[in-house]
């Protein structure tokens, strides 16, 4: 049986939740969770953007809370597994930030 999923640690977010500030994401007030806006030039980038993260997100079953609507993605990150932050949402975020640019 897989191990459970650990939190971040302190040590984690602090060398960890700067990187993504640089990269415009922010934390959720009153929540242990990240959080981006992305925007792209119509609705068919943002819908290819999805696509990709969709078929990311089955492979390392780590599912974002999202909302699109026409060329804009709101994107949630945390873990329900831990009940906040994890090194998945870090990789997630990563991943979502280097497909936006594809
Ligand atoms: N997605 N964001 C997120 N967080 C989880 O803990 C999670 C998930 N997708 C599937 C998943 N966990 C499975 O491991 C089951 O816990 C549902």
């Amino acid at each position: 049986m897989a191990g459970k999923i650990q939190s971040l640690t302190e040590e984690e977010r602090a060398h960890l939740l700067p990187l993504l500030h640089n990269a415009q994401w922010v934390e959720v007030v009153g929540r242990d969770a990240i959080y981006k806006e992305f925007i792209f030039k119509d609705f068919n980038q943002a819908f290819g953007f999805m696509s990709r993260v969709a078929l990311q997100a089955e492979k390392m079953d780590h599912h974002p809370e999202w909302f699109n609507v026409y060329n804009k993605v709101q994107i949630t990150l945390s873990t329900h597994d831990c009940g906040g932050l994890s090194q998945r949402d870090i990789t997630m975020a990563t991943f979502m930030d280097q497909a936006s640019l594809m």
